[in-house]
């Protein structure tokens, strides 16, 4: 039987790449450069499967080309609003996802951006790096402790569960989470969590907010203007989730005018090409979207997009199959 036709649209890391040409018929895109829309159709014609990222836009017009050959997406990451999963859905087009392996270290990374923010880790190295310290004194970049206070999580899904163990049994925060369904209480009680129903009944109470909900339009601007005017004047906000989540006029706006504390941010509107009125606030911490970047995760998520492969084309429905 012929191996299936397989297309990867970024270099993955190397073991994954050599597992998937050792089991499939591969085209790697060597240059490393994203496809463009007309790249992906085309793609669409001559593939089994499409193993996309982040990067690739996949909307409805990509699933009106003729003669659709890709019968998989098999999207290397765990958010999938980049793909138009109900153009995919009425094709009969599988799209799969990489859930778990990467809560882990997109926790991590929340916890780093609460402590950069709340530490004022960005400026003191920026001072350092320009060469313009002058030493220690008691009021020098003074910021605020994350011990005992109170985190918010939006979407308490496995990120915001491995967020709230952190903060709760590392520094001894205080969870409330607000989610879209009611948690199971066993999993509240891990972390001595409370659930409110309405984002705004949470938002005056916390110190920290953390979003860890789906990106995509129906939670795009969940956070704007109301939102931040609602939070303390002392509150850092935390989006690891998907750059949409937050109105980005609104939160600089919050930066620059102390409606806010500070920021640390991961994810962006229009990735790279963020909102350039972040780079005049001192208060934001910017990370170029490295919420799953470390080696055992970039592995494991492509170890599992190659399970779900191998499910796929067994016949059989992939584990982690979202349409
Ligand atoms: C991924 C992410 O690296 O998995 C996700 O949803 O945001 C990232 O950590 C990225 O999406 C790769 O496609």
């Amino acid at each position: 039987m012929e191996k299936p036709k397989i297309l990867v649209t970024r270099r993955w890391p190397a073991k994954v790449e050599k597992k998937l040409s050792e089991s499939f018929d591969v085209t790697f895109n060597d240059t490393d450069i994203a496809l463009s829309i007309n790249d992906f159709c085309d793609a669409m014609k001559k593939f089994d499967a499409i193993l996309p990222t982040v990067t690739d836009k996949i909307p409805k017009k990509i699933f009106e080309v003729e003669n659709i050959r890709t019968q998989i997406l098999g999207n290397y990451g765990v958010g999938y609003a980049h793909i138009d999963i109900s153009a995919a859905k009425s094709l009969g087009i599988t799209v799969t996802n990489t859930p778990d392996v990467l809560s882990d270290c997109t926790a991590d990374i929340t916890l780093t951006l609460m402590l950069m923010a709340a530490r004022r880790a960005g400026e003191g190295e920026r001072e350092v790096r320009a060469n313009q310290w002058e030493g220690w004194r008691p009021t020098h970049l003074v910021g605020t402790k994350l011990t005992g206070k109170t985190l918010g999580i939006i979407g308490f899904g496995r990120i915001g569960q491995e967020v709230a163990k952190r903060a709760h049994h590392g520094f001894g925060m205080k969870i409330l989470v607000q989610n879209r369904s009611s948690i199971d209480p066993s999993i509240l009680s891990q972390t001595n969590a409370v659930q409110i129903n309405k984002i705004n009944d949470l938002l005056p109470h916390i110190d920290f907010l953390s979003l860890h909900c789906p990106g995509g339009e129906e939670n795009r601007d969940l956070i704007g203007s109301a939102e931040l005017q609602l939070m303390k004047k002392e509150a850092i906000l935390i989006n690891t989730a998907r750059g949409e989540v937050v109105n980005d006029p609104a939160l600089i706006y919050a930066l620059k005018n102390n409606i806010i504390n500070a920021a640390g941010l991961d994810v962006y509107n229009e990735e790279p090409n963020l909102n350039k009125e972040y780079l005049d606030c001192p208060n934001a911490i910017l990370l170029p979207h490295l919420g799953s970047a470390t080696n055992e995760t970039r592995e494991a998520m492509g170890f599992r997009v190659i399970k779900n492969l191998n499910e796929f084309f067994s016949g059989k429905v992939p584990e982690d199959k979202v349409s």
